[in-house]
């Protein structure tokens, strides 16, 4: 199952704009991506990467399948949605499901569309749904703390258990996230039942007006500098630009529309990228005459559960894997040239796949 990115904001700070950006540049036939509605807020999208390209060049396959992520336009929070305001319970609910957080700001103005926060304020904009998970992370934490108190003081393992939780309300209520904190393999299962909000790897849309898109403005560089300790990405775009241009079926349109605005591609194409970074998501291909294929695994899978993504049997039946890195596939330019120079490993049940590897698996059923 594909992961899952969710875009979350204050309303009005389009959000939903970036979302039919994102589905409708994947159903214009110009488009970059396939992309599918699973739900009328959940779409899976393809993952735009240049090495799936350049291996293709190579190979000239019938199909070329990119990997996928799943996008979720989560309805926006409110001041006091930990409390219920807003429906807040539920939209909260929905980013409890979702793996990486899309937060988009607010750093264009426009009278027109409506706002219940005063002028334009990118960094309180943040903090107010900072605070709004912070919260909702609080509330979590408070009831298994309650819940282990008495055995924590019997129990050792639920002391450990029990003083991490600790750390972490002690963390949260200082209004800080919970992805600040490092914890210990033994430590991590204290919280891991929590899908706690905070945790979650978040990256920032700054959305600028048009003017601005190549350059940022005083508002998203407050935002930057407000996220410069966090170790975030934050992607300045115009997110009604990308809804213009992914409505555009004809390719030469979009051509000029782009270039009209100084764009060498669209920045969805990065915001897709980044969003699969962010995921800690690795990619290994497989390149046959009928398809060159992205498949997605996670950092320090070995090669049978890396083969399972493709077909269970693949795992079950291992036998062994035969494996090219990625640039050794470009520069000889073909698997039999790279099998002739020695570039073609033969790699058993222990080995770790790494990001790019061109990969055939043996197996038998
Ligand atoms: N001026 C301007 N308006 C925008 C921009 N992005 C979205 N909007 C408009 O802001 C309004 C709210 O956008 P929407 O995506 O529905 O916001 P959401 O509530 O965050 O989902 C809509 O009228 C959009 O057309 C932008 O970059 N500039
Ligand atoms: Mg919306």
């Amino acid at each position: 199952m594909a992961l899952q990115a969710g875009i979350v904001g204050l309303p009005n700070v389009g959000k939903s704009t970036l979302f039919n950006a994102v589905s409708n540049s994947a159903k214009a036939q110009a488009s970059n991506y396939r992309f599918c509605t699973i739900d009328p807020n959940v779409g899976l999208v393809d993952v735009p990467d240049a090495r799936l390209k350049k291996l293709a060049e190579l190979v000239r396959p019938d199909r070329i399948v990119p990997t996928q992520i799943e996008i979720v336009d989560i309805a926006g929070l409110v001041r006091g949605a930990s409390k219920g305001e807003g429906l807040g319970n539920k939209f909260l609910g929905n980013i409890r499901e979702v793996d990486a957080i899309i937060h988009v700001i607010r750093c264009f103005e426009d009278e027109n569309i409506l706002r219940d926060e005063g002028a334009i304020n990118p960094v309180g904009d943040k903090e107010i749904i900072d605070i709004e998970l912070q919260l909702k992370d609080l509330e979590s934490v408070d009831k298994k703390l309650s819940r282990i108190e008495k055995q924590a003081r019997l129990d050792p393992k639920l002391k450990v258990e029990y003083e991490v939780l600790l750390r972490c309300k002690e963390h949260l209520e200082k209004g800080k996230s919970i992805r600040e904190l490092s914890f210990t393999k033994e430590e991590r299962p204290a919280i891991a039942d929590l899908f706690l909000l905070t945790e979650k790897p978040v990256l920032y849309v700054a959305n600028v007006d048009e003017a601005s898109m190549h350059t940022g403005n005083k508002f998203s560089a407050a935002l930057q500098e407000a996220v410069k300790n966090e170790n975030a990405q934050v992607i300045i775009m115009n997110n009604s630009i990308e809804a213009q241009i992914s409505e555009m079926e004809d390719p030469g349109d979009k051509q000029m529309f782009m270039e009209e605005y100084k764009m060498t591609e669209p920045a969805l194409d990065r915001l897709i990228h980044s969003a699969y970074k962010l995921l800690n998501l690795q990619t290994y291909f497989t390149a046959g005459v009928q398809e060159v294929r992205a498949w997605t695994i996670h950092e320090g899978w070995k090669a049978p559960q890396a083969a399972s993504v493709i077909h269970t049997d693949f795992e079950k039946g291992f036998i062994k894997a035969e494996v090219i890195a990625y640039n050794d596939y470009i520069s000889y330019g073909s698997e039999a040239a790279c099998r002739d120079a020695g570039k073609l490993r033969i790699e058993g049940k222990e080995y770790i796949v790494k990001d790019g590897d061109v990969m055939h698996f043996r197996f038998n059923v």
